[in-house]
């Protein structure tokens, strides 16, 4: 034992121990009245443009939605849903609110937030909008940032999305140009033995690292997905191409650095 004393708290070191390794962590949502507001606007928001009654059963009209919706459709209702979500004021809020601790653990405590949260809805059987094999920090994104990924129905199997643990992930990384691997088919073939599938209940969400691969399959599940994800970064990590003001916007800083950032030193003579 190190006799260096910890400055974390032991239920945080523990969380962020497991995100360290493994590059993601499933937990209970914060705020489940927040997380259920959201869902219960996605399926109203989804009847009214389907000209259909209020669901009751919020959850079990999202996992049946392919019986009222084709793929031809899918894309419009998709983009109408997202942004009836994006322009309500509160959505924002209340999804930092299902995992606000967590993400001042992992992530930090001033923090930047994608300006738009993005809606996926796989229908089964549908092969129209699939994210092969990929890590975001591979095409633009900072390694700096953190998916809060919120699923609104219970998802497993190749309903879900797969990740690929950070202490295996390292190891392939390392080695893709020995690799030469042509192609995201192939590279999801070589992985594939060590991917988890993750399994979340409605009530729990996922925080993960872009940094390490995942990415989804044809849902061959007899419901409907639909998760939402957004990203968050410490204001002061290093951006990428997504940036401050265009793509994230500062949503939590701290008084000592709104102070600091605008005192002028007073100039002399
Ligand atoms: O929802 C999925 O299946 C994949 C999501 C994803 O790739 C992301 O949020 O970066
Ligand atoms: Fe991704």
């Amino acid at each position: 034992m190190s006799n260096v004393p910890s400055f974390w708290r032991d239920e945080e070191r523990v969380l962020a121990d497991k995100f360290l390794r493994d590059g993601y962590v499933v937990i209970p949502a914060e705020s489940r009245a927040d997380l259920d507001r959201i869902r219960d606007l996605l399926a109203d928001v989804t009847a009214a443009y389907l000209k259909l009654p209020r669901p009751q059963d919020k959850g079990a009209f999202l996992d049946h939605i392919h019986e009222k919706v084709d793929v031809r459709r899918l894309n419009d209702l998709r983009l109408a849903v997202i942004r009836e979500m994006n322009e309500e004021p509160w959505t924002r809020v209340s999804y930092f609110n299902t995992a606000r601790r967590a993400l001042e653990v992992l992530v930090g405590n001033e923090l930047a937030m994608q300006l738009r949260i993005n809606l996926s809805i796989q229908l089964p059987d549908d092969d129209s909008s699939l994210l092969p094999v990929h890590a975001d920090v591979w095409s633009g994104d900072s390694p700096y940032e953190v998916v809060l990924w919120v699923p609104y129905v219970h998802v497993y199997g190749t309903k879900t999305m797969y990740i690929l643990p950070r202490e295996t992930d390292g190891g392939y990384q390392e080695r893709m140009g020995e690799l030469k691997l042509k192609s995201a088919e192939e590279l999801y073939r070589t992985i594939e033995p060590d991917l988890t599938w993750l399994d979340i209940p409605y009530g729990q969400v996922l925080l993960f690292t872009q940094n390490v691969m995942h990415g989804n399959v044809v849902n061959h599940e007899p419901e409907t997905r639909w998760s939402t994800n957004c990203r968050f970064k410490s204001v002061f990590s290093p951006y990428h191409d997504k940036k401050l003001g265009e793509f994230f916007e500062p949503i939590l800083v701290r008084p000592a650095t709104a102070i600091g950032a605008s005192y002028r030193l007073p100039s002399v003579g």
